[in-house]
């Protein structure tokens, strides 16, 4: 253990002594951030599927924007790449090292500013958790909009990195919908900073948007300016049984246009709810089994139950219905659809695709997928779920080879070939990154590659993630 920083004079953390870069990095953070040990390093080195590890040469925490200046500096002089990682709930491997990098990981800027009221914005830290900053917004009677199942370890960082979609992307956008502003280090340690909260700010490029989804390969995001909507009070959700996706897809249509107080529209099927009930309890409130299910919630000052039961109307297409308006039965119907990540991973390694496809190709895709998976690898079975609202599927391989390549590429040859998405709101990440000239144009793709070359000449951000580049020996795609 090298020497202790004045501040952690016990630390046992710290870097081996023969590794110059770690002894530097002391000397900025403390030792007791700086992981060179196998065992501290581990939970940064693995990604929450299991389908994505590699060998840190060290984990790094620094504590503020200071210190992520300091250890960028340090890195790119040693010239060595660097992964800056947020809560680690990433899908597609976009967070942990390939083998050598510099893990940095963002979790200690949780620094959370003071709700602006009449802006209706709030500053948050890369490290904030999403459900921190949630309740945060909540306690000032404002509403984050951003929100997904994994809202206790996802930090703003990575959210804002990934340009993190989640369950109310229907009403409200995405992520980069929210970011006011951003601040951001250069792999070279410049600090950009665009932190005003001017929601019309038109001098030049958009560098907070071009930032957000970027995966950590154009600058090192340090905290951000971010939206805060009305928080409404009533709320209702309804779990709806329906015989297919066609129908599902027609009642959706119907409750759109006759409920503006929608908020999510979410889909899962026979099989993953067997799955969530077998592995994450929870109770269907069904006498019997349907195909499809459509969850919908909706929310408005005022109770919009009536709205959302005059949008269903008398629909052919319902066939079962279960209503909840107090906030247990809601959390209950709601953890039919949200634990299903979970109930998958207690099945095994699943290879997951996150797809988006224009409407009048949804029907097609759901009766395909099935086919093309089990044409590649015989004994896998296709688990699908998602955001029907955003026409976002999240299709769950289990059974199959998680290091094969071929359930990716017959199910986002498919997608292509029908007009959608190879990533709706996971990113592309290590594991899509084979696909990405399937889907993207050739000059799409040199534009992609001149911006990379413009903020990260030396490649040294985030390397094997987004940005395809040509292999070299000892690389292993995908
Ligand atoms: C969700 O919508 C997340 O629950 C995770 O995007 C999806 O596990 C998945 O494939
Ligand atoms: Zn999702």
């Amino acid at each position: 253990v090298s020497a202790p920083s004045p501040d952690t004079p016990t630390a046992t953390a710290g870097a081996s002594s023969e590794d110059p870069l770690a002894v530097a990095l002391v000397e900025e953070v403390g030792a007791s951030h700086v992981l060179t040990d196998a065992d501290l390093r581990a939970p940064f080195e693995t990604d929450w599927t299991r389908r994505f590890s590699g060998t840190a040469r060290l984990v790094v925490r620094p504590a503020d924007t200071a210190e992520v200046v300091a250890v960028l500096r340090r890195c790119h002089e040693a010239g060595v790449p660097v992964v800056p990682q947020g809560g680690n709930t990433g899908l597609v491997g976009g967070g942990v090292p390939r083998g050598g990098e510099v893990v940095v990981s963002l979790s200690r800027l949780d620094e959370l500013g003071e709700v602006d009221r009449q802006a209706s914005q709030v500053t948050a830290g890369a490290g904030v958790s999403l459900a921190t900053l949630r309740a945060h917004a909540a306690e000032a009677g404002l509403n984050y909009p951003v929100d997904f199942a994994a809202r206790d370890s996802a930090t703003v960082g990575g959210m804002v990195a990934t340009n993190a979609g989640g369950i109310r992307v229907l009403r409200y956008g995405a992520t980069r919908s929210q970011v006011v502003g951003i601040e951001a280090v250069t792999v070279d340690g410049r600090v950009v900073s665009r932190m005003a909260g001017l929601v019309k700010d038109n001098a030049g490029y958009d560098l907070a948007a071009l930032l957000t989804g970027s995966e950590g390969t154009l600058a090192v995001i340090t905290r951000a300016r971010l939206r805060l909507v009305p928080s409404f009070g009533e709320r209702v959700v309804a779990l709806v049984a329906v015989e297919d996706i066609d129908a599902a897809q027609r009642l959706l249509a119907q409750v759109r246009a006759g409920a503006p107080s929608l908020e999510a529209a979410e889909v899962f099927f026979a099989e993953g709810l067997a799955l969530v009930l077998r592995h994450a309890g929870g109770i269907t409130p069904f006498a019997t089994d349907h195909p499809v299910y459509l969850l919908l919630e909706c929310a408005a000052h005022r109770d919009p139950t009536e709205e959302l039961a005059d949008a269903l109307g008398e629909a052919a297409e319902v066939l079962d219905v279960a209503v909840a308006t107090d906030g247990p039965s809601r959390a209950r119907l709601w953890s039919l659809r949200e634990s299903h990540t979970e109930a998958i991973n207690a099945e095994g390694i699943p290879i997951k695709l996150d797809v988006s496809l224009p409407a009048d190709a949804m029907v097609t895709f759901v009766e395909r997928v099935h086919t093309v998976v089990a044409e590649v690898a015989w004994s896998a079975r296709a688990i699908l779920f998602g955001h029907l609202g955003d026409g976002n599927l999240h299709v769950n391989v289990l059974g199959a080879d998680p290091d094969g390549h071929e359930v990716d590429d017959a199910v986002l040859r498919l997608t292509v070939q029908l007009g959608g998405s190879i990533s709706a709101e996971h990113g592309i990440g290590q594991a899509k990154l084979d696909w990405l000239p399937l889907y993207r144009e050739a000059t799409d793709l040199e534009l992609t590659g001149s911006i990379k070359q413009a903020l990260d000449p030396a490649g040294l951000l985030n390397p094997g993630v987004l940005v395809p580049r040509p292999a070299r020996a000892g690389h292993r795609p995908p």
